[in-house]
């Protein structure tokens, strides 16, 4: 909503390295533009996570909420330092915030004050606790869900168990974060014994029942910064001016794009111009591009079954040389009526099977039919391509896969 911030919290990271509140936000839409930014994005996404910079410093929140509200947006989430709420609370305009509100995060790292007071920069650090027990007891008057989540560094691991116990103790919900530096883990902290003797009463207290955000996998692989997809389109990340994290800020090898989401109709619109200036120049199969790519092993009168699975999102044209093959199933289905094809189109999300005859020996070219999906940076032959290799055929020859042999 806004970088600006009334912390100065040591960790505080925009995902490219930078604090919040350093970052100056000029273009900082106003509530006009708020509200049309909101009609743009539930075209694309039925959840809201509120945040920052501080959402609290915006006036206009309760305004903003409100409209998200009557537009259907649920759940709508908010992470805050929390120090603000007692006063906002109280004024007329924010009367019908937590009726709306649907998840309360309370940033909390730690119970000692003079730590707080570092790690923050902020004077009074209690406040976040005396306002953390009042959204506990308004709780039981308005229903939405409270959330702390507790920023653990290498220096306050202990800290971090304490707050851990206290929210067990308190009935409310929590969410760890290993601190992390342009989505880079901290190692030294990953590797900190007492660092895993704390994730590992995490994950046994979440068997147990405790209220721990996510399901024990992810929460096992977000504590020890275990690679997972990011799906980055299933959660688009919209910044204070309205442009969307296009393809992804915090990856450091794709350029990033301003697409500014006030300029499209919708979500689709936004993301299909933001597809436009991407202009991929490695592609590959199981991870690897030709010629590091897997050969497929055949022997004659043998049938093999392939699975494509397009992870990407352009769809890919794979073509197989020198044999008829049959596709016979799509995303686990068998088809009613296989096909007899050379290429077979596959779609981005889609799984399809084929099924090759071995009846012709010899190596065999297959691949992505469009031309660029075969080059390494515009290097012919590389990316999407491999051979299909009877295994029980010596050559006269050397083969080599970008001819047909
Ligand atoms: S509360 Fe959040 S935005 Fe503010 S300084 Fe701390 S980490 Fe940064
Ligand atoms: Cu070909």
């Amino acid at each position: 909503m806004l970088n600006a911030c009334n912390f100065r919290c040591t960790y505080c990271d925009n995902h490219q390295g930078e604090h919040y509140f350093d970052r100056p936000d000029p273009e900082r839409l106003d509530t006009q533009q708020g509200k049309r930014l909101l009609e743009r994005m539930i075209t694309g996404t039925p959840a809201i996570y509120w945040c920052g910079g501080e959402p609290t410093l915006r006036n206009d929140l309760p305004e903003l909420l409100d409209h998200a509200w009557h537009l259907g947006f649920f759940p709508n989430m908010i992470n805050t330092n929390g120090s603000l709420l007692h006063q906002r609370l109280l004024k007329p305009a924010w009367q019908g915030f937590l009726w709306q509100m649907d998840v309360v995060i309370i940033s909390l790292d730690g119970l000692t004050l003079s730590m707080l007071n570092k790690l923050w920069g902020v004077k009074r650090p209690e406040q976040v606790m005396v306002n953390l027990l009042l959204m506990r007891e308004l709780r039981k008057l308005v229903k939405f869900k409270l959330v702390v989540n507790t920023v653990i560094t290498p220096e306050t691991i202990d800290e971090a168990r304490a707050v851990f116990d206290l929210v067990c103790d308190l009935d409310i919900w929590f969410v760890p974060v290993p601190v992390n530096y342009r989505h880079e883990p901290n190692r030294e902290l990953l590797n900190h014994p007492r660092y895993r003797q704390l994730a590992d009463l995490i994950l046994a207290r979440k068997k147990e029942g405790h209220k721990i955000i996510g399901s024990a996998e992810l929460l096992r692989r977000l504590l020890f910064c275990e690679p997972y997809h990011c799906v980055t389109a299933l959660k688009p990340h919209v910044w204070s001016n309205g442009e969307i994290c296009w393809p992804c800020r915090a990856s450091s090898n794709v350029a990033p794009v301003n697409i500014n989401l006030l300029d499209y109709n919708s979500f689709d619109d936004a993301y299909e111009a933001g597809g436009r200036h991407i202009n991929p120049n490695f592609f590959g199969i199981n991870g690897k591009s030709y010629p590091a790519t897997k050969r497929i092993g055949i022997k004659q009168g043998e049938w093999i079954r392939i699975r494509l699975i397009n992870a990407s999102g352009k769809p890919h044209h794979m073509h197989l040389h020198g044999h008829d093959f049959w596709w016979v199933s799509q995303d686990g289905n068998d088809l009613a009526e296989p096909r007899h094809i050379n290429t077979v189109h596959v779609e981005p999300g889609g799984t399809y099977d084929i099924m090759v005859y071995g009846d012709n020996p010899g190596y065999w070219t297959f691949h992505d039919h469009a031309t660029t999906r075969v080059t390494n940076n515009g290097i012919y032959p590389g990316g999407m391509l491999t051979v299909l290799e009877y295994e029980d055929f010596t050559p006269t020859y050397t083969p080599s896969v970008s001819v047909d042999q």
